[in-house]
């Protein structure tokens, strides 16, 4: 059986579903958007997820034309009538079809768009021996040219990031912003452990603000474990007694080295495995 695509209030097979190239989410990445997970057939932080979507539209000028409770009704319906038990959602504001200008008043109708799909997951190596990473050169989106707090269309940013990482043999790299600190990767936020505090760029670096980063800072401060968040910079990844990422995708996922530098004794630290525990029970309770 076909995959069925969630457009406009209908469910399409996956062949018939379509938008138009007038859509301004495809001329100009004009829209917005979440990318969710689904344990046990529940979406999880759902809640969540659609109010970071409604701050990402009211961001760029974008009514999105249904309420939130219809969309909630439609990512559910999405995820049943799919059967996805386990698996991930992407969900699609777009400005809507056009002229080929810019002018978005010239656009109507924006696109919701739901799909469900099953996952693909980082292989399991990369949670028993953890990750490496590199700094690249593409710095993070200037918060005043287009804030990296909006998850919007254009993701060139981070597009062009995860090709330098990809060149240097990596699958996630870290970006730095304007100032020269540590932003965040290209999907995911990161975390390092030092002196047994957690410590994690502030949103004001200029970085998405993470649904699974707020779980885990809300999971460490119940083990009583201080977490800062401070503007950090690369020296401070290189000292770091441990380093994990975090992501709807990847979960909690740990870094072993960055730069080609070993963080701590180059194996996943036991604060960095204690939250992937208590994050796989959060999400699998
Ligand atoms: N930073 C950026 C730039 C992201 O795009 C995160 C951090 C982590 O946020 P959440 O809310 O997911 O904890 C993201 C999210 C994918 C994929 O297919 C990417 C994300 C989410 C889901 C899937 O690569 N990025």
């Amino acid at each position: 059986m076909s995959l069925k695509v969630y457009i406009a209030g209908k469910l399409y097979d996956k062949e018939d579903a379509k938008v138009s190239v007038y859509d301004h989410g495809f001329l100009y990445g004009d829209g917005v958007f979440e990318g969710m997970r689904v344990y046990g057939g529940k979406v999880f932080r759902l809640e969540e997820h659609l109010d970071r979507l409604w701050n990402s539209a009211k961001a760029i000028w974008l009514e999105v034309p249904i309420s939130k409770e219809e969309m909630a009704d439609a990512v559910n319906e999405t995820v049943r009538t799919n059967g996805i038990d386990d698996g991930y959602v992407r969900l699609v504001v777009s400005r809507g079809a056009g002229t080929l200008g810019l002018d978005p008043n010239k656009t109507s109708n924006p696109q919701v768009i739901v799909i469900a799909d099953h996952i693909v997951l980082y292989p399991d190596e990369y949670y028993e021996k953890g990750l490496e990473i590199i700094t690249v050169s593409t710095i993070r989106n200037h918060p005043t040219a287009l804030n990296p707090r909006i998850k919007s269309l254009n993701y060139l940013n981070n597009i062009l990031a995860k090709i330098e990482g990809i060149q240097a043999g990596c699958v996630e790299a870290l970006m730095l912003n304007h100032k020269g600190e540590v932003a965040e990767c290209t999907g995911d936020n990161i975390f390092l452990v030092s002196r047994g505090q957690l410590l994690t760029p502030p949103i004001d670096a200029g970085i998405l603000e993470g649904i699974t980063r707020d779980v885990v800072i809300e999971l460490a401060e119940k083990e009583d474990i201080t977490v800062r968040q401070i503007p950090l910079t690369k020296h401070d990844v290189y000292i770091a007694d441990e380093c994990f990422l975090t992501g709807s995708a990847a979960e909690v996922v740990p870094v072993i080295k960055v730069d080609s530098r070993k963080i701590g004794d180059g194996k996943p630290g036991s604060t960095t495995r204690r939250l992937m525990s208590l994050f796989r029970e959060a999400t699998r309770s």
